[in-house]
């Protein structure tokens, strides 16, 4: 009798893993009788909030520490002169979103959602039509109506389009968490239910971190286990922080009401509050790095790292003290550049680990993301794909539009201009008011150039090449000043 009943369990058990082996086994040889070309690949597009290009030790920076950034870009693509076309968070995830310049996808402020349309042209969604399981984390930062049901997993860390998340939310059950772990516990999650799955999936992270909690003044709030990190160090001022360089600026520009100058006020007006405060930003960022140390750790316990690509970027950049500012918006290096590394273990040898000099673009990043997947992109995207850029199949681009609107002088005065790999062109056009720099020498953008005699010729090739892309992309004024009001 006892052999009677035990029986049917041993056989049932048996069943089980029989049937556990051979699904597992299923999946993996699927997998492994396709080439590589066949397999659709895993992909991560991780995003902080404004983490300006050299806030990154792969990129040179000495003092922060990021380490797993830094394997990641060192054993994949890394960008060197990476841009936004529009410095403002709500603008720039709208350009990675769809591929797209700010006057064609048409959100010029905080409150706009993407139409319906322009939604099914972004890279999830056309994932998602590929096959794709969908996963969102973060700050969406387009509109007031994030698309959540679009997604097989989300985690809304800004309540449903508010704008700006809260560094700290309390729980239900009173305990307080940070984005960060927010968003750290939030990939685990994710990679748990759809790491091995027979999807391949599309995970983008948004961050909060390192972008300022709003407020009066504004502040860095970090996690509290990074308090003691950077203490020993002094934070070297930057070139431009000296006070000659904001007072060289035109008056209309130079005023208490301009929001660069007044949060510097309130974050780096003092020499105490300057340490302070770049420490709790680059603190802020080692938080991430933590997250992705942790990833990439699971990622390897599941055995999928080898067929998932990590693209890691920041939405726009952010002066910290330079010109005498805190903040974005305006074409200054420290504004315009960010951080850009793909890490693909599947890409040729030859460009696996490059160090890319190429410009790229917050617009490439669908294109490239879409062409990784094989998934042709929509004629409409303005961006490239930066791995045909890389393997030579485009043609380098040798300059970009650049523009800013969103609120308008004396808050944010308005800006649009030419960025080259040498020389840069920007106008202010509410004032029309014009800059230009040597960038390749004058990396700092201390000497404008427009009253040189020597650079007559350059000045007005510039201009011209302005007036031909802003012909293409410059947003009328009517558009511009109905966004004045919409936050
Ligand atoms: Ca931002």
């Amino acid at each position: 009798m006892k052999r009677l009943k035990t029986f049917p369990l041993i056989i049932s058990l048996d069943l089980i893993i029989l049937i556990t082996l051979f699904s597992f086994a299923k999946t993996d040889i699927e997998r492994k009788n396709k080439t590589p070309a066949e397999t659709k690949p895993n992909i991560i597009f991780l995003l902080t909030d404004d983490q300006r290009w050299d806030a990154l030790g792969a990129l040179g920076n000495t003092i922060i520490k990021t380490p797993n950034m830094n394997k990641l870009a060192n054993a994949g693509i890394l960008f060197q002169n990476t841009y936004v076309t529009t410095s403002i968070c709500c603008v720039s995830r709208a350009s990675l979103l769809t591929g797209q310049y700010e006057s064609r996808h048409n959100i010029h402020d905080f409150s706009t959602d993407l139409s319906p349309d322009a939604l099914a042209k972004t890279y999830p969604v056309l994932l998602k039509n590929a096959g794709y399981n969908l996963g969102f984390a973060g700050k969406f930062g387009v509109g007031h109506h994030p698309p959540s049901s679009l997604y097989d997993f989300w985690v809304d860390t800004e309540a449903g389009g508010k704008g700006q998340p809260d560094y700290v939310i309390t729980g239900e059950d009173g305990s307080k968490i940070h984005d960060t772990d927010t968003l750290g516990n939030a990939i685990q999650s994710f990679l748990n239910e759809f790491g091995n799955d027979d999807k391949p999936f599309c995970l983008s992270v948004s961050f909060k971190a390192p972008h300022e909690q709003d407020g009066h003044p504004p502040k860095y709030i970090i996690q509290p286990k990074y308090k003691d990190y950077y203490k020993d160090v002094t934070i070297p001022y930057p070139v431009t922080a000296a006070a000659k360089y904001w007072d060289q600026l035109p008056d209309f520009f130079r005023t208490d009401t301009n929001f660069g100058r007044s949060r510097w006020e309130g974050l780096f007006g003092t020499p105490e509050l300057y340490q302070e405060n770049v420490k709790n930003y680059y603190r802020l960022i080692t938080g991430v790095d933590d997250v992705v140390g942790k990833m990439i750790k699971k990622l390897d316990e599941l055995g999928i790292a080898k067929n998932t690509i990590i693209i890691f970027m920041g939405d726009n950049g952010m002066f910290l003290g330079e010109h005498g500012m805190e903040g974005k918006w305006y074409g200054y290096e420290e504004s315009i550049r960010v951080p850009l590394f793909i890490y693909n273990p599947n890409l040729p040898e030859k460009i696996k680990q490059y160090r890319a000099p190429q410009i790229a673009l917050n617009i490439d990043i669908a294109p490239t993301i879409l062409a990784m997947a094989g998934v042709p992109a929509p004629k409409g995207m303005q961006g490239m794909d930066l791995i045909s850029l890389l393997e030579n199949k485009l043609p380098e681009r040798k300059d970009f539009f650049y523009q800013h609107y969103f609120l308008g002088g004396p808050r944010i005065p308005r800006v649009e201009g030419v960025v080259t790999r040498d020389f840069k062109y920007m106008n202010w056009i509410e004032q029309n008011y014009e800059e230009m720099y040597d960038v390749k020498h004058d990396p700092h953008e201390t000497d404008n150039l427009t009253a040189n005699p020597k650079f007559i010729t350059k000045l007005n090739e510039l201009r011209t090449r302005y007036k031909e892309l802003k012909k293409l992309h410059g947003v009328q004024q009517a558009i511009w000043d109905k966004s004045k009001t919409k936050f």
